[in-house]
């Protein structure tokens, strides 16, 4: 009588043998691929979740003990990276502080709404005699129109970094620099004795590199430190500290002193691209809460 429920008399091996060798082949190449595409499609999937998402760095409990936090504080410690570059203006510089991914898709947003940018005119410009001064092309995007994250999540980031709430924050305006195009040195911040009474001021910028550059393009001071700060000064002209922009760096630069003036050498410009395309969103810090 044959047995029910049990393998053939030579157990598991025997079955395969029975199938024969090429079929025993065929099945271990079937099993490789579909091992390999299912880990490498897997660990894609992670990737780019985590490198839209990343989740913030926190120090080690042991290295440092927290302490009890009020209500809206943290439990644990947050390093963000950065390099003091000039104190004459207050200039931080910091590395790696969106991910490629983050600044690919934050392009892909801007691309299909681009428009000529635009300048604050004071009194006596118009559109036709500033020609020339900002040539680059721009849009706004506030981080509530953006139904992927990435822009709320960069906007608390900034936040955590500068402590200026994020309420207090204008609408990203995301940029893109071709071959030649510039923007002349200019304040931020806007002087009433030029534009008019102001309702808020523009306390501090941030700035989002997008993109790399491969010549030009670069953030320029020329006034740092006090240097070339006479009247002779050509606005056009590229000089003084310079940025290089590095796809995903920040920078962040404070247009007005503690005590509320304006630093005047927190003068700043673009240098012409010279050879690619430059992509950076800037975020403008206010004194007041912005309403967007
Ligand atoms: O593109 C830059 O590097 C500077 C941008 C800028 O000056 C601004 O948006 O106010």
């Amino acid at each position: 009588m044959k047995s029910r429920g049990k393998i053939g008399g030579g157990g598991v091996f025997g079955g395969w043998s029975s199938l024969g060798l090429p079929a025993v082949l065929l099945l271990c190449i079937f099993f490789f691929f579909l091992g390999f595409f299912g880990s490498s499609l897997l660990s894609q999937q992670v990737e780019t979740e985590s490198s839209l998402h990343p989740r913030p760095r926190v120090l080690k409990e042991e290295e440092y003990d927290p302490l009890p936090r009020g209500d809206s504080g943290d439990d644990s410690f947050t390093t963000i990276p950065f390099q003091i570059l000039s104190w004459r203006p207050r200039a931080l510089y910091f590395p790696g502080f969106a991910t490629a991914k983050q600044c690919e898709s934050i392009i892909k947003m801007a691309k299909v709404k681009l428009a000529p940018s635009t300048l604050a005119l004071r009194k006596g410009e118009t559109a036709e005699n500033t020609k020339g001064i900002r040539t680059s092309s721009g849009m706004f995007i506030s981080s509530s129109e953006d139904k992927t994250g990435i822009l709320a999540l960069i906007e608390k980031k900034i936040e955590r970094a500068t402590m200026i709430p994020r309420s207090n924050g204008e609408a990203f305006n995301v940029l893109r620099y071709e071959i030649g195009q510039r923007y002349n040195s200019h304040y931020d911040a806007f002087n009433p004795t030029e534009y008019g009474p102001q309702k808020s001021q523009r306390i501090a910028s941030f700035l989002l590199y997008l993109s790399d550059v491969e010549e030009g393009g670069e953030t320029m001071f020329p006034f740092e430190n006090g240097e070339n700060a006479d009247a002779n000064y050509d606005f056009r002209k590229c000089i003084g500290l310079k940025v290089r922009p590095r796809r995903g760096d920040g920078l962040l630069f404070y247009s007005l002193y503690p005590n509320g003036t304006i630093d005047p050498s927190s003068l700043h410009g673009s240098c012409p691209v010279i050879k690619g395309q430059k992509w950076v969103a800037t975020k403008w810090l206010r004194n007041e809460e912005e309403y967007d």
